[in-house]
């Protein structure tokens, strides 16, 4: 038995990577029974004789549309203009990473299009983010951010138009996806996405999915608070304080003395207000 990753799966064939070799196998007909299935990113025991996956290892984590478990890292990419920044999609994005227990972190596109005034106030926001934990990156910083993702199953997330198929293609210029002005010209700007397999650049692992920008949050509270690791470094009166309007609310206070984002409380209450709807 050996040991590997699922990175490809077409109907009941999964392609394993294992110690540099790529082998198909179908999956044991137990996994059938039991309604489990191997998904792509799966770390399995597999025979490498029979070519059978025999045991699907315990997952970290599992992403939707398409299917994708085990990631270590998503990349925000977030553009700065064109479209502009948006605090609260980020930070959308970024509870939603945390939610689901895959660690966040922000790619910053598009920085050439700023005058020298916008730099300034992007640094500034670059450097609030370094604070809780979540590393920043420029899509200029390419040796940078493959160093830091080096044996890492990666997804990229972010909005339509955001600089995602040119982050990979900057990462690989062999690789060459398409990018949305080739796309309008071709096909009127159509999702020019397409790929649920895990592919590599160098030692970057990565799922370049079309889904992850139609987020939907749970409307639970206690679940969107997940997504602000930063505020349970501090605790309210009230155990199930929603840091609305209640008494000696500590998170109030902190955003009142400096120490947690305005910005972030505000993300976070708008949040809460769509998960009323
Ligand atoms: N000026 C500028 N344009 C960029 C940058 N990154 C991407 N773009 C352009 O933004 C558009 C959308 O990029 P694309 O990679 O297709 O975005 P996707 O929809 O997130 O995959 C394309 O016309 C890119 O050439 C950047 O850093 N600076
Ligand atoms: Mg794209
Ligand atoms: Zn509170």
């Amino acid at each position: 038995m050996l040991e590997g990753q699922i990175i490809k799966n077409i109907s009941n064939q999964y392609t394993v990577l294992s110690n540099q070799k790529l082998y198909t196998c179908v999956p044991r007909g137990k996994f059938r029974q039991t309604g489990v299935s191997p998904f792509v990113g799966d770390k399995v025991l597999f025979d490498e004789k029979e070519l059978i996956i025999k045991e699907i290892l315990p997952r970290a984590n599992q992403l939707e549309r398409p299917t994708v478990v085990n990631v270590d890292y998503a990349i925000i990419v977030t553009s700065l203009k064109k479209p502009n920044l948006s605090l609260f999609l980020l930070d959308k994005n970024i509870a939603y990473c945390y939610i689901k227990n895959i660690k966040p972190i922000i790619c910053l596109t598009k920085k050439d299009l700023l005058s020298a005034l916008e730099i300034e106030n992007v640094t500034k926001i670059k450097e609030d983010y370094e604070k809780i934990h979540i590393p920043v990156f420029y899509n200029t910083e390419i040796v940078e951010l493959k160093k830091f993702l080096k044996n890492k199953l990666v997804v990229l997330m972010g909005q339509s138009g955001a600089g995602k198929s040119s982050l990979i293609n900057k990462m690989d210029p062999h690789l060459n996806l398409p990018t949305n002005s080739i796309s309008n010209h071709l096909n009127r700007g159509k999702h020019t996405t397409r790929h649920n397999q895990i592919f590599f650049i160098d030692d970057v692992s990565i799922c370049d999915t079309p889904g992850f920008s139609a987020l939907d949050l749970p409307n639970d509270s206690q679940e969107i608070q997940k997504g602000f690791p930063e505020f349970q470094e501090y605790s309210c009166q009230f155990s199930d304080c929603k840091h609305i309007n209640e008494q000696n609310c500590q998170i109030k206070e902190q955003v009142k003395a400096g120490n947690i984002l305005t910005s972030r409380y505000q993300s976070y209450l708008k949040l809460l207000k769509e998960g009323e709807k």
